[in-house]
């Protein structure tokens, strides 16, 4: 049978792929616990809703700790606070070892500790696919492989994506997860397979045994109303989907059937796509010690308009918002901006209209770090022939060293479109030069 051909024995063109699925471990607790590191080590609940008179608010997280008491992503504040209750609540008889430390949704500090996270994962691989706030897939086949490290039984692959956590627990501070395999499938599986903090490799020949046991809701692809007409099939787990016969799917479920089967086989073709065309462009800078000199943040918006607005020029992309970002010490983020008329594509502008957003409100601030964006871009060559980032893009080096440095530039990289951008449609180039490394603002 010729579809009997196993995974990673390839019979295609090329080697295997390598692909890794990174998620931040309960995400929001971990950037709660970065500016209040005394949270480290107790439950903690990150949810909308719970002061006192709300009370129809849901939990978008809990650390670990809390999940030990059944505390979980969207359950109701009040089935929460009735697991766990608030430590700040407890009367002088209770025991503080069973209440949890409560924090509010704080989304724009989220999502600027994703943006450094992100910032690495662009540095470590030329296509990364953003999947949400926490999450993203990378295809590093060009980067490491599967060969095994001179040391031993362990493949360089895994070195590589142990570099890639070490960077983003050292340089951001939050954990992640990382699942390596040669497929999309296979790697989100194994992300997930030994969270916290875990690292599961899933090599070529292996996808298949690797897969066998985990239940068929595991299986990209598989919600709960699939997973139950396949119980009644008798198909409990991935290995039991495999083994099934493909035209029963077939009619049961459509070609979505015949798709399952494969990934339940180790098979997922898909291409790691980068995620879609920036919708902005951002480039920020932070300074060694903060700074309330009006001239010493001038001189920097400066700089930082007229990279961004070349960076637009190079990508053929106008713009029709300019704006700033002044981070007060310690995280408090301000963003101000002006929109235009019309989409331009003017440097100046940009350097006047920074200008005049820092000079309004900040002449006198203390701040940590600066930002220009530009925003509402459109774009001149529809035809997306010129991908000259992507490019260019291939001069850069991450080794496996752990070695690199990430200085406090950064620079700006394409906003989350989320996954439902068409395949291919270019993207935001992760320039590598110099000290700067990516980061968007949004
Ligand atoms: N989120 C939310 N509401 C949900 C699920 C998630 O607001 N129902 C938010 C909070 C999470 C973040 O999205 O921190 C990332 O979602 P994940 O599913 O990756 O969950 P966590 O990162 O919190 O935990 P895990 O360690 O299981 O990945
Ligand atoms: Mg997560």
């Amino acid at each position: 049978m010729a579809e009997e051909t196993l995974p990673g024995t390839a019979d295609d063109d090329g080697p295997d792929s390598i692909v890794l699925h990174v998620d931040m471990d309960c995400f929001y607790a971990a950037c709660e616990r970065l500016r209040e590191p005394e949270l480290e080590g107790e439950p903690v609940v990150v949810g909308m809703g719970y002061e006192p008179g709300e009370g129809h608010g849901a939990v978008a997280t809990a650390s670990y700790e809390a999940r030990e008491f059944g505390v979980e992503s969207a359950q109701p504040i009040s089935t929460a606070l009735e697991r766990l209750p608030r430590i700040d609540d407890l009367g002088p008889d209770d025991d503080p070892a069973a209440a949890g430390h409560y924090r509010t949704v704080d989304l724009e500090f989220y999502k600027s500790v994703a943006a450094d996270v992100k910032a690495i994962l662009h540095d470590c691989a030329d296509v990364v696919r953003e999947v949400s706030i926490d999450e993203a897939y990378l295809d590093v086949t060009d980067r490491t492989a599967w060969d095994l490290a001179a040391s031993g039984d362990r493949t360089l692959a895994e070195g590589f994506a142990r570099y890639v956590k070490q960077r983003i627990a050292r340089e951001v501070g939050v954990a992640a997860s990382i699942g390596v395999a040669p497929n999309m499938s296979t790697a989100k599986i194994a992300s997930d397979f030994d969270k916290p903090d875990g690292l599961v490799v899933v090599r070529p020949g292996e996808v298949r045994s690797f897969l066998a046991p985990i239940s068929v809701e595991e299986v990209h692809g598989v919600g709960p109303v699939t997973a139950r007409k396949l119980g009644s099939l008798g198909i409990d787990t991935a290995g039991d989907l495999a083994e099934a016969d493909a035209s029963v799917l077939e009619a049961e479920f459509g070609s979505r059937g015949r798709e399952l089967h494969e990934r339940a086989r180790g098979y997922d073709d898909r291409a790691v796509t980068p995620t879609g065309r920036p919708k902005s462009l951002s480039r920020e800078s932070a300074f060694t010690d903060p700074r309330d000199d009006i001239e010493d943040k001038r001189e920097v918006v400066r700089a930082l308009a007229a990279d961004v607005a070349d960076r637009a020029r190079s990508r053929g992309a106008m713009y029709r918002t300019i704006g700033i970002k002044v981070v007060v010490p310690p995280f408090d983020i301000n963003t101000r901006a002006t929109s235009l008329s019309g989409p331009v594509d003017d440097p100046e502008l940009v350097e006047s209209v920074a200008l005049d957003l820092l000079d309004a409100e900040f002449a006198e601030t203390t701040v940590r770090k600066l930002g220009v964006r530009v925003s509402k871009l459109s774009f001149a060559d529809a035809d997306q022939s010129s991908l000259d980032g992507w490019e260019s893009a291939e001069a850069g080096e991450t080794g496996g060293d752990g070695d690199e440095r990430v200085s406090d530039e950064r620079e700006a990289t394409a906003g989350d479109d989320g996954d439902d951008e068409p395949p291919n449609t270019g993207g935001e180039a992760p320039s590598r030069g110099g000290q700067s490394s990516l980061v968007e603002f949004d």
